[in-house]
């Protein structure tokens, strides 16, 4: 068993034991009582899962394992005259619960390269989708054929002890991250670089040698897919991307199929897919108005305009959040330090001074504040990744650390199968008449 593995079994073992006996004593207390309107509307705040890699404040934003992403950019691992964290560092931390040294994350790099080799009927699968298919579909399509190898579910139809999941699930989870950036890359270069596929170097980092097979050399789009890949790998374990891996993880379903299921939440407009959204409402914006930089003034007319028509601002608002999500920050600061004059960031950066006050005017949105995905396509465009229709693909691979870090955590602590109780909208009217009599 390689040394990361058993640092996750010796921490897991030992939360499991805390885990059964803070049920044994405090099993029967209620964190809170659930509203009619939680049932109807998603859910919203109801404390209901136990997620370990990450924690969402709604006003401070994302910790990973009590970190701030300010911390970690500061505390994790880099590549030699690197300034951002490698991803293998907070992949790291979300699994053992420690910060990384330089060796656990040098030993990650090299796991991973080594488990890079897609199967060739992987390609196969992607090359008989249309290559018009929206690159999300060819990703959950490509994560479904790799499914082929999964050493979970082998060894569950073999026969194994419970008490053994872990142990598969750590190995597939290891195999499905390595090759996730070859099968993202892969769809990257036949859809818009006419098949001309670039082979893996096995010397670079993860996210180094995803952008070589993406096709960009440059250091500076290299250090903003290390900074990315960090960023959107978790947030904690109510958002769909998370819950779908974990709910359909919790029925035994193998890593690959229960990432698969959360890419395709990830797919949606409300989630991952506002990246894409985002841009193409900029671009829009620049076209309409003739401009590459509008005014301030210019922007709010535009934002009351696409109210008007009962269409979101994407890139604004969360259903946690309630101040700027510190993952906007952490690429604004990158925009600041790399690429200032592009005029794309300069109307992100406008946006931001301009939309939060029409949104609160609103009076119904409850954060006016911008997410992650309201400025990572113009730092894409800037380095000249413009096919914003493959960002949700970027968004995937990094959320592959956070949601199979979690997987493994999940049968780790023997987590059972998922099954919240439903009503139906009658049974609510029985209820409160029952109330109120
Ligand atoms: N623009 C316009 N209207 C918005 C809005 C926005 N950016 N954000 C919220 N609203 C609206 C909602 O549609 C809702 O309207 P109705 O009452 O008419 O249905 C109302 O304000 C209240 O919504 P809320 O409680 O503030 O927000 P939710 O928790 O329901 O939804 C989210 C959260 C992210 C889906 C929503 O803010 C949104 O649609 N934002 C734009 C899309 C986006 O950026 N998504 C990415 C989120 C981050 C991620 O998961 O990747």
């Amino acid at each position: 068993m390689g040394f990361v593995k058993d640092r996750f079994k010796a921490t897991a073992d030992q939360q499991l034991l805390e885990i059964k006996s803070i049920i044994e004593k405090h099993g029967n207390t209620k964190l809170e009582d659930v509203t009619i309107a939680q049932a109807f509307q998603g859910m919203r705040g109801i404390t209901g899962l136990v997620t370990e890699t990450s924690l969402l404040d709604s006003n401070e934003g994302i910790r990973f394992r009590g970190f701030s992403i300010p911390e970690l950019r500061d505390k994790l691992p880099k590549i030699e005259n690197g300034n951002e964290p490698l991803p293998e560092g907070l992949f790291y931390l979300m699994l053992v619960g420690e910060l990384p040294s330089q060796e656990d994350v040098d030993h990650i790099s090299a796991t991973w390269a080594r488990r890079s080799h897609v199967p060739n009927h992987v390609f196969d699968v992607i090359e008989a989708l249309p290559v018009a298919t929206h690159p999300m579909t060819q990703f959950c399509t490509a994560v479904l054929a790799l499914q082929t190898e999964s050493k979970f579910s082998k060894a569950y139809s073999e026969g194994i002890s419970k008490k053994e999941y872990w142990d598969y699930v750590y190995e597939d989870t290891m195999t499905l991250i390595a090759r996730l950036p070859r099968v993202a890359a892969y769809i990257y270069r036949r859809k818009y670089k006419n098949s001309e596929h670039i082979q893996p170097d096995g010397l670079l980092d993860w996210s180094g040698n995803f952008a070589h097979m993406l096709g960009f050399e440059d250091e500076g789009f290299k250090e903003l897919m290390r900074l990315y890949l960090t960023i959107h790998a978790d947030h904690e374990g109510g958002n769909v991307s998370a819950h779908a891996t974990h709910l359909v993880g919790s029925a035994l379903s193998d890593p690959y199929l229960s990432f698969a299921a959360g890419m395709a939440g990830l797919a949606g407009p409300l989630h991952g897919l506002a990246n894409q959204e985002v841009i193409r409402w900029i671009e829009e914006l620049q076209e309409t108005l003739g401009t590459q930089e509008p005014s301030k003034e210019q922007i709010a007319d535009y934002i009351k305009t696409t109210l008007t028509q009962g269409k979101v601002v994407p890139g604004y608002g969360h259903a946690v959040l309630r101040k700027t999500d510190p993952r906007f920050t952490a690429q604004m600061e990158f925009a600041k330090t790399h690429c200032p004059e592009n005029p794309t960031v300069k109307t992100v950066w406008n946006v931001y001074d301009v939309a939060p006050a029409i949104l609160e005017a609103t009076g119904k949105i409850k954060n006016p504040w911008p997410n992650v995905d309201a400025h990572s396509g113009a730092l894409l465009k800037h380095y000249g990744l413009v096919e914003e229709d493959f960002y949700t693909v970027l968004f995937g691979v990094s959320r592959a650390l956070g949601v199979l870090a979690s997987l493994c955590w999940d049968r780790a602590l023997n987590f059972p199968i998922e099954r919240p109780k439903s009503v139906t909208t009658e049974w609510v009217k029985n209820f409160i008449d029952k109330q109120q009599a």
